[in-house]
């Protein structure tokens, strides 16, 4: 698969960082394998962007109770990411700056919402900010990384998915592998992650 090398990131340029929260963990609610593996490449973005001041964007799986996901709902999930709960926290290693715009999503009992970009003023609040590329990491890749990054495309941006910096659920083997080839056949740039530059 044919993968970028460096990764400049610049003006026009902002980071979404997607529901990198405690229930996605080892040993959370709706755990990802080895989904701490993320935080230390997230970090290393997220620094290089406040250094340039650009927009650092956190969205958060940010569940009411009676949420249609969970399987005592009707839905196929279990618990998770209950507004306010420890297990919605944003995950302790993160180092998230001060002036992160944190994006909650999934807030209506009666509605999914998998993509950052549902539901929220996500875009807008992009567009608003003259950003034209978004730089996108975090989990699941393929729950809510995967809508988040086709919404971001059906909404006109260009997008980074930093391949090292995300990992997937597989409910069933090679779901994340499969939403990684989709992002890519629409048009989404893949990363590796291993080489950021200035
Ligand atoms: C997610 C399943 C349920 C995710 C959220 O963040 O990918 N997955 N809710
Ligand atoms: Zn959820």
């Amino acid at each position: 698969m044919h993968t970028e090398r460096d990764l400049a990131i610049g003006k026009h340029d902002a980071l979404i960082v997607v529901d990198v929260q405690n229930d996605f963990l080892p040993g959370g609610a709706l755990a990802v394998n080895d989904g701490d593996a993320v935080i230390p490449l997230i970090n290393e973005c997220m620094r290089l962007s406040t250094a340039k001041r650009l927009p650092i964007y956190a969205t958060r799986d940010w569940h009411p109770v009676g949420h249609c996901s969970f399987v005592k709902n009707g839905g196929t999930w279990p618990n998770h990411c209950v507004a306010d709960s420890p297990g919605a926290q944003f995950a302790e290693d993160l180092a998230l700056p001060d002036d992160v715009i944190i994006v909650n999503k999934g807030t209506d009992s009666d509605k999914e919402a998998y993509s950052g970009f549902q539901g929220t003023d996500l875009s807008d609040q992009l567009h608003a900010n003259g950003v034209k590329r978004v730089i996108i990491g975090g989990l699941a890749t393929d729950y809510c990384v995967l809508n988040t990054v086709n919404d971001a495309l059906a909404n006109g941006f260009d997008v980074v998915l930093l391949t090292h910096a995300i990992r997937a659920v597989d409910l069933n083997s090679g779901d994340g592998d499969r939403a990684i080839a989709s992002m890519r056949e629409r048009g989404a740039k893949i990363h590796d992650g291993s080489v950021l530059t200035d």
